[in-house]
C-alpha cells in the first residue's frame, strides 16, 4: 500500500531527521545547486520610515506600538543612491529599499520610488523593494522600473498570524505575492521564528510556501529581534538548533532558492551562522543597521566569512 503523505508529513519527516542526517541530505543538495562557499551580501535601506498603521506585533515600525522610533519621510532621490552607491563599494550585490506603507498607493511617492528603482537597477546590482500590498498595475510598474524582487513575507503559518497581526489577512499578503509574481517579478517571501509560535507553525508557514507557484527564489528567515514597546517585547528566544533545523529544512524544500540568515544575526553566535551557512543559508544582510534596528559590523562579517573560508558571492 501506498501511503498518501501530505505535504506536511513530508516536511515534518525532513525537519525530524536527526540533524547530522539532516544536515548531511541539506549540504548534498546546496552543493548540487550554489558554490557552498558563496554568500550574497545585501544591504538595506529604510526609504520610509515609522507611523505605518498596520500592527504587526514584532514591529519597530508600527503606529500601535509606542517604540520611540523616529518616524521619517519618503527619502529623496539623491540620498537613497548614495546609500546604493556605497552598499556596492562595500561589496553588495543587492539593494533592498523598504517602506512602512501598510499598500502602495498611486501617485508622487510611488513615482518617487519608480525613479529610485530605475536608478539603482542602472547600476548593476539587484534591486529589491518591500513597500507593503500591491495591486497588479503597480507590479507591473516595478517590473517595468527594472525590479529584480519583492519582498512581502507570510511571516508566519495561516493560523498562528492573526495573534501577530489584525490589519491584514494571511489573504492580502497571498494576493500581493500573486501579483508580484503575474507581474514577472521575483518573489522574496519568508518568516520569522520566535513570535511564540509552535514548531509546526513554522512547518506550516514552510508548507504554503511550497505551495506558491511558482515557488519563491528568495527565502528570508528572520530570528525575532524583540522591539521595546512592542507586543513581543519579552517573547522567549528560540533554540538556536531549532533555526538550524528550520534552514537546512527549507534549503532542502527549496533547492534553488536564495535562503536569507536575516534580522537577529546580533544575537547568533558565531558559531550557529556557521551552522547556518552549513545547514544552506546562503546570504546575509551587511552593515551596521537593518532597517530600524542592529546588525553585526560589516567588518565582523567579513572577518567571519573569512575565518570560514567563505567568500561574497560575485553577482
Ligand atoms: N512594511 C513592509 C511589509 O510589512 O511587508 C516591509 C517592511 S517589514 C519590516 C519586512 C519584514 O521584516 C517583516 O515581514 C518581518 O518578517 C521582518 N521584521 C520586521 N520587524 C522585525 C523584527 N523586529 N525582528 C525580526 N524580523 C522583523
Ligand atoms: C526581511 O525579511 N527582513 C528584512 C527585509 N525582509 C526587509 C527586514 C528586517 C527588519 C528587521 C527589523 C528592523 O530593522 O526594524
Ligand atoms: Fe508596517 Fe511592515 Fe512593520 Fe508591519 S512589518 S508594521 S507593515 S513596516
Amino acid at each position: 500500500m501506498v501511503a498518501n503523505f501530505t505535504t506536511l508529513d513530508r516536511i515534518t519527516h525532513i525537519y525530524e531527521q536527526p540533524l547530522p542526517d539532516l544536515l548531511f541530505e541539506a549540504q548534498r543538495i546546496h552543493r548540487e545547486h550554489h558554490d557552498p562557499r558563496a554568500v550574497q551580501m545585501c544591504t538595506l535601506s529604510s526609504i520610509k520610515t515609522g507611523a505605518c498603521p498596520e500592527d504587526c506585533g514584532y514591529c519597530a515600525q508600527s503606529a500601535h506600538h509606542s517604540t520611540g522610533l523616529q518616524p521619517e519621510p519618503l527619502m529623496n532621490i539623491a540620498d537613497v543612491l548614495e546609500d546604493a552607491k556605497a552598499a556596492k563599494a562595500a561589496g553588495s550585490t543587492r539593494f533592498c529599499m523598504g517602506a512602512a506603507w501598510r499598500e502602495i498607493r498611486d501617485g508622487a511617492q510611488f513615482d518617487r520610488v519608480l525613479d529610485m528603482v530605475r536608478q539603482v537597477a542602472a547600476m548593476e546590482m539587484e534591486v529589491c523593494c518591500t513597500l507593503g500590498m500591491l495591486k497588479p498595475h503597480q507590479a507591473q510598474q516595478l517590473k517595468e522600473a527594472g525590479l529584480t524582487a519583492y519582498n512581502h513575507n507570510l511571516d508566519t503559518s495561516p493560523s498562528y498570524y492573526d495573534k501577530i497581526i489584525s490589519t491584514r489577512t494571511y489573504k492580502d499578503r497571498l494576493d500581493t505575492i500573486r501579483a508580484v509574481s503575474d507581474a514577472g517579478i521575483s518573489v522574496c517571501c519568508g518568516g520569522i521564528l520566535g513570535l511564540g509560535e509552535s514548531v509546526r507553525d513554522r512547518l506550516e508557514l514552510l508548507e504554503t510556501l511550497c505551495h506558491l507557484d511558482p515557488p519563491p527564489e528568495s527565502i528570508p528567515i528572520n530570528c525575532l529581534i524583540p522591539i521595546e514597546g512592542t507586543p513581543l517585547e519579552n517573547a522567549v528566544p528560540i533554540d538556536p538548533f531549532d533555526m538550524v533545523r528550520m534552514v537546512a529544512t527549507t534549503r532542502i524544500l527549496f533547492p534553488a532558492a536564495m535562503v536569507r540568515l536575516s534580522a537577529g544575526r546580533t544575537e547568533m553566535s558565531d558559531e550557529l551562522q556557521a551552522m547556518c551557512f552549513l545547514a544552506g543559508a546562503n546570504s546575509i544582510f551587511t552593515g551596521a543597521k537593518l532597517l530600524t534596528a542592529a546588525n553585526p559590523e560589516r567588518s565582523h562579517d567579513e572577518q567571519l566569512l573569512d575565518r570560514l573560508g567563505m567568500i561574497p558571492k560575485p553577482l
